[in-house]
């Protein structure tokens, strides 16, 4: 399978991205089987890396040098399969498991969406009571793709079956037996539409408090880069029109912090194309915001 060069997110230095004393660890997991229309996610989390470089390390919304106030981030080896498949989710929740074990916040970085039923697997047994919170265009919910239950269109059905509580945010593209699932089994489903045309309420953020109102505690956030617009994030291989900007997506972000421990996130599905170098700047930017509004804004932060 693809190998990755072990680049360090951000560039930090050694004192402060030693894998054993960094409380926050990025995992790359370069795996792509199932991808539909575009390909080349597998190459996402290098690209992501390389962009690292280029972002500032002060914040000045926080006002504060995240990596410090998250106590290190360590960029950790690439996973490695040796299967698809099931084969591959159990490889990927095995080293998020020894992670979390060691008290790390994982941050697993795409590759395709599948990604995620390994690392929520892991989390499952550490946090049974966590919410899994969605960012995405698409539910995600068809119990089988084209043969493979696998697929990264059957992602959401794969967490259905060990965790119920699932909150999805910014659908607005799913088949008609998805939305039949979703009424059914009255799954939280934030749709697009709803939340643009602002039907929780007349202030543009009436929405955020909605959607954490439907979450428990601990939050295990996957963020799946096609939930923002296409001019923000051309790079995926499933581009919806209709998706969210910058400043709509992190103020949501933050307050989600502020009110809700998020246990530990990923980031999956991005392309990387060729001469365009924005998408992955975006996304390395999106991981180092949201490690600080987990380490600076929750009220159990240092
Ligand atoms: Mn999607």
């Amino acid at each position: 399978m693809t190998s990755l060069r072990s680049n360090n997110f951000l560039g930090l230095p050694e004192a402060w991205s030693a894998l054993d004393r960094s409380r926050v660890v990025l995992l790359p997991v370069p795996y792509e089987q199932t991808t539909s229309f575009g390909k080349g996610t597998a190459s996402g989390p290098e690209a992501i890396l390389a962009a690292s470089a280029q972002v500032e390390l002060y914040d000045e919304e926080l006002d504060t040098e995240i990596y410090k106030v998250a106590g290190g981030i360590a960029t950790s080896e690439a996973v490695n399969f040796d299967g698809s498949g099931f084969a591959a989710v159990e490889a990927i929740q095995k080293k998020v498991h020894d992670l979390i074990a060691e008290n790390k916040t994982v941050v697993c970085i795409g590759g395709e969406h599948t990604i995620s039923i390994g690392a929520a697997r892991a989390y499952a047994r550490h946090y049974p009571d966590f919410s899994f919170l969605q960012l995405d265009a698409h539910s995600d919910f068809r119990d089988t793709y084209e043969g493979n239950s696998y697929s990264h269109a059957c992602v959401m059905a794969r967490v259905y079956e060990f965790n119920r509580n699932i909150v999805q945010v910014g659908i607005r593209s799913q088949c008609k037996e998805e939305a039949d699932f979703i009424r059914q089994e009255k799954i939280n489903t934030f749709y697009a539409f709803a939340l643009k045309n602002r039907q929780h309420g007349g202030d543009q953020h009436a929405w955020h408090d909605a959607v954490i109102d439907a979450l428990r505690e601990n939050v295990y956030l996957s963020i799946d880069c096609d939930f923002f617009d296409p001019a923000l994030m051309p790079a995926v291989g499933t581009p919806e029109p209709g998706g969210f900007d910058w400043h709509e997506s992190v103020s949501f972000l933050r307050r989600l912090a502020e009110k809700r421990r998020v246990v530990g996130f990923d980031i999956t599905e991005l392309s990387p194309i060729r001469g365009l170098i924005h998408p992955q700047f975006v996304i390395a930017k999106l991981i180092y915001k949201m490690i600080g509004y987990i380490s600076h804004c929750h009220p159990s932060a240092d």
